[in-house]
């Protein structure tokens, strides 16, 4: 039996996602437009808990405040007819070709000072709307030829936009906070910000980087040969795991944004352990919105598109039981002993030891048998294959 998603699940779309026409580079939309009013509707009888979206995916780019007005009238309606809530709001700056070259990095400073106009109106919604989470992806932040950008520049500009940003959000009191979103390429041959290593170097050299934080997405680490697992892991150990946007890929090649699961399904394993159960020695738990950011394939009619929504929380439903009972099983518990996986949540240096008492202490160096230590076996292996029998469903 399938698991039933329930508003509880906390699951969350973007309205981009289920909306995508899928026109891509080589084929126009194989599918019509998606009414967001439905979108709405559809999602809530699904068991999802939240919709969110990029400004021009709900207003078309370019309308006047009165047609605005209108459709975020007609869109809030259908969330309070369904219950649906907006837990996060992102700004398109890469689909206008104003944005060619960038938003916040743009050689050219028009471009910069519209960009952050059309960013800053975004929040101002984003906190009308009760959001928490403003996710920027700097999708056309970067360059094809290397002499086309001063580096030092970009990156200068890039601070000064995020912070502009963020000290417009804490000047108005806005309970939000901005989730970077890094991506290696694709739509620019290199993307700033291209991992989450990156992105977390670059908060550290912030002005208001307290109220900033990462929104990685599954696919985009996998691009870069990551692991999203890890990822993931050093953004919550650094308090900056804000939102995650997940979805599939099936390793580097271009963005698939397949159904979360239906790309590397062991990776997804870990992904949701680690979400629902933390670290096995404790530490900062997540507790965003589990966010899906994938396109329904092209080859797929609304009935796909449903069917696929669908398949994303039912897939991270089967591996939240998977990896539950991967944690609640007692031969798993004795394996992470066995393997000292425990071990490692114990400090190095004792309590109160001082480097001079680990000096003088003879037992870890000169007297210790280090060819001995060497030998004992990790059973790392054993240990893993414990996790392939529970995502197997074969324990
Ligand atoms: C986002 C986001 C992405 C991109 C992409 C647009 O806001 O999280 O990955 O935009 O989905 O197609
Ligand atoms: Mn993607
Ligand atoms: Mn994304
Ligand atoms: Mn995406």
């Amino acid at each position: 039996m399938a698991p039933v998603p329930t508003r509880d699940d906390h699951f969350s779309f973007g309205l981009w996602t289920i909306g995508w026409q899928a026109q891509d580079q080589f084929g126009a939309a194989s599918r019509g437009p998606l009414d967001p009013v439905e979108a709405v509707h559809k999602l809530a009888e699904l068991g999802a808990w939240g919709i969110t979206f990029h400004d021009d995916d709900l207003v078309p780019f370019g309308s006047d405040d009165d047609t605005r007005s209108s459709i975020l009238a007609t869109f809030r309606a259908a969330l309070d007819d369904t219950g649906l809530v907006v837990p996060m709001i992102t700004t398109n700056t890469f689909s206008h070709p104003i944005f060619k070259d960038g938003a916040f990095t743009a050689n050219d400073r028009d471009v910069r000072r519209y960009g952050l106009r059309k960013v800053l109106r975004n929040v101002d919604l984003a906190a009308e709307l009760g959001a928490r989470t403003f996710v920027m992806w700097g999708g056309r932040e970067g360059s094809e030829y290397d002499a086309s950008k001063d580096l030092n520049a970009a990156y200068d500009r890039y601070r000064e936009g995020i912070d502009t940003v963020a000290g417009y959000i804490k000047d108005q009191g806005y309970e939000l906070r901005i989730a970077l979103e890094p991506k290696p390429n694709e739509p620019r041959g290199d993307i700033l910000l291209p991992t989450v290593g990156h992105a977390l170097a670059f908060i550290a050299e912030l002005e208001h980087g307290d109220i900033v934080g990462l929104n990685p997405e599954t696919g985009h680490e996998q691009m870069a040969g990551l692991n999203f697992t890890h990822g993931i892991a050093q953004a919550l150990w650094a308090g900056k795991l804000f939102h995650v946007d997940l979805n599939g890929q099936r390793s580097i090649k271009f963005d698939q944004d397949l159904v979360f699961g239906h790309g590397d399904l062991i990776s997804a394993f870990f992904t949701v352990d680690l979400l629902e159960n933390g670290f096995p020695g404790g530490g900062p738990r997540y507790e965003g919105p589990r966010h899906f950011d994938y396109k329904p394939s092209r080859t797929e009619g609304y009935d796909g598109v449903w069917a696929s929504a669908a398949a994303n929380m039912e897939m991270y439903l089967l591996l939240k039981e998977r990896a539950e009972a991967f944690r609640a099983d007692p031969e798993v518990i004795e394996a992470l002993e066995a393997s000292k996986v425990t071990e490692l949540a114990q400090p190095t240096l004792g309590e109160g030891e001082s480097l001079t008492d680990l000096l003088s202490d003879r037992s870890t160096f000169e007297e210790l048998d280090v060819e001995a230590v060497a030998k004992r076996s990790s059973a790392f292996v054993h240990l893993n294959q414990l996790a392939m029998r529970h995502l197997l469903g074969a324990s």
